[in-house]
């Protein structure tokens, strides 16, 4: 059984995030979608609601799973037997950083990490420019899943009452 787990905060999740995880789960037999509790960092959305929308996001992918982890990532893998992270690389700023975790996790506890390329109609995309575009009532309906885009449209509208 070939496991792997993609982390991220997904905060909210974008159309970036599902093009990695759905080309993932195509060369896994189970994948994770893990995402980290930040106890010290409030998000827009909290991790029950990310997890939900996630769920919604991957409702098409039976051998994906939703899950939430606090702590060290390896530690989380080391739990629940997972020797593999995948990760999304949009430009040369993520690889520098994840290139240093990927080594780092690797030394801790020998867990290895996938890096994906981005595909090129979603390398633009994070989840704070989205956050940052639908605050001003911006139109981001062709960046996230729609379940995520009502979501947004709905917060700015309380917003601006
Ligand atoms: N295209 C492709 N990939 C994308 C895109 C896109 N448009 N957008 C995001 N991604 C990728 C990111 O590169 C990342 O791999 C993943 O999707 C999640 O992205 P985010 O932004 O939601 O999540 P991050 O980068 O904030 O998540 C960081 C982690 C939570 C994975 C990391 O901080 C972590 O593992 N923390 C736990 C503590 C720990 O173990 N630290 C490491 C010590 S070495």
């Amino acid at each position: 059984m070939r496991r792997a787990v993609c982390p991220g905060s997904f905060d909210p999740v974008t159309n970036g995030h599902v093009d990695v995880i759905s080309r993932a789960a195509g060369l896994y037999d189970e994948l994770v979608v893990a995402v980290l509790v930040n106890p010290g960092k409030a998000g827009l959305f909290d991790v029950e609601e990310r997890m939900a929308l996630l769920r919604e996001a991957v409702v098409d992918l039976p051998n994906v799973t939703v899950d939430s982890f606090e702590g060290l990532l390896v530690h989380y893998c080391r739990d629940r037997g997972i020797p593999v992270i995948v990760k999304g690389l949009r430009a040369v700023g993520d690889f520098e950083y994840e290139l240093q975790m990927a080594q780092m996790n690797r030394e801790l506890a020998g867990v290895e990490t996938l890096f994906m390329p981005t595909a090129p109609q979603v390398g633009h995309l994070s989840s704070s420019l989205v956050k940052q575009i639908a605050k001003f009532g911006g139109d981001v309906s062709s960046l996230v899943p729609k379940a995520v885009n009502d979501r947004l449209v709905a917060q700015a509208a309380a917003q601006s009452k």
